[in-house]
């Protein structure tokens, strides 16, 4: 391959008429915005320990009353792409958010996706679009784009969640932006359309005289149906696979959401699995036991509620390093952008 001409190689009467006229030769870039057969991720392998967030979150407790924040939360951000930018990778925004014991979150709606998976506490809720979803440990809620959503906290101790968004996408795109608006009149999730309704896979509740129209039916995932589906699946999957479940929309069968994708895996005792490379970048965050982590020649060892994330074209090895417990983790990626972008990749 020929080495392209460098920007030095020009005479700097050109360049400077170039840059008065907003105009910029394409080929001295042109290597590094499109590199031979794999791209160069911005985004590092990444491992944020739980013990030493949450010790500096409770501190923004004491610190940040919750008036003075809307949101506390402590941003899970990529050294790879620069701290400020609040990013885990290209797509993907983390954050742990601490809500502690008669604080409330006001109700606000916003044009990027996000989850919450809880990861600590008792006690407290999320109003999305008047359901009142409760939190506990490992469950997913959802609250996708233009639905209104407050956070309060009637339990004793601090909750901790972690929060997925795609706002990194959206903000590039110029289309972030919020609407703060009243206290929801909440209404404790019933009928048809609620998400406790969707009670058992293969059945799907069908109103007589009208058919469920939400776009999102589905917005409290609750851990332990999720617990129970993935140790039913490993009954039934050797050695060499893990469990793994998708959060979809049950009136669909698509993606939770449109832009992120979510699902939870499980590996027992003592097992380890290689997932083939990927486009997508992927976040694993361990909901109980633990897991090492081997991808972009970094190994991390994950124990509960630690999260990292990895950047996309890479193998990603994962080992359950306790002998005698099953590792269940949740898993967030950039596969349904990827693949409705026609982007997406995987490789053997
Ligand atoms: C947001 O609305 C929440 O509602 C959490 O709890 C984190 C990060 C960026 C933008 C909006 C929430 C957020 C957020």
């Amino acid at each position: 391959m020929t080495d392209l001409g460098r920007l030095e190689d020009l005479p700097q009467d050109y360049r400077d008429a170039l840059t008065r006229l907003n105009l910029v030769p394409l080929w001295p870039s042109l290597r590094g915005v499109m590199p031979a057969h794999t791209p160069r991720p911005q985004t590092q392998a990444t491992h944020w320990p739980y013990a030493t967030l949450k010790e500096q979150l409770l501190k923004a407790g004491e610190l940040t009353p919750i008036e003075k924040a809307e949101r506390r939360v402590l941003v899970l951000a990529n050294p790879g792409h620069g701290l400020e930018k609040m990013q885990a990778s290209a797509a993907i925004y983390l954050g742990m958010q601490l809500l502690m014991p008669g604080e409330w979150a006001p109700s606000h709606r916003h044009t990027p996706n996000a989850v919450r998976m809880v990861v600590e506490g008792e006690g407290a809720w999320t109003t999305v679009d008047g359901e009142r979803c409760p939190m506990q440990r490992g469950d997913l809620i959802l609250t996708p784009t233009g639905l209104w959503h407050e956070h309060g906290h009637d339990g004793s101790e601090p909750v901790i969640w972690l929060d997925v968004l795609d706002l990194p996408l959206v903000y590039y795109l110029e289309a972030s932006y919020h609407v703060n608006g009243e206290r929801q009149k909440s209404r404790a999730a019933s009928g048809a359309q609620a998400s406790p309704a969707y009670v058992a896979a293969g059945v799907l509740p069908t109103p007589v005289f009208a058919r469920g129209n939400k776009r999102y039916p589905m917005l409290r995932y609750p851990w332990s149906s999720t617990r129970d589906a993935l140790t039913k699946i490993a009954q039934t999957t050797d050695d060499q696979t893990a469990a793994q479940i998708t959060y979809i929309n049950p009136e669909t069968g698509e993606d939770a959401e449109n832009i992120l994708g979510f699902y939870a895996m499980m590996l027992k005792a003592g097992q380890s699995v290689t997932l083939p490379a990927r486009s997508p970048a992927t976040v694993f965050h361990v909901i109980e036991g633990s897991c090492a982590v081997t991808a972009a020649s970094q190994r991390f060892a994950l124990t509960r509620a630690d999260t990292c994330c990895v950047p996309g074209y890479g193998a990603v090895q994962l080992q359950n390093p306790s002998s005698t417990e099953p590792a269940y983790l949740f898993l967030a990626d950039e596969g349904p952008l990827h693949r409705k972008l026609g982007l997406y990749e995987e490789r053997p």
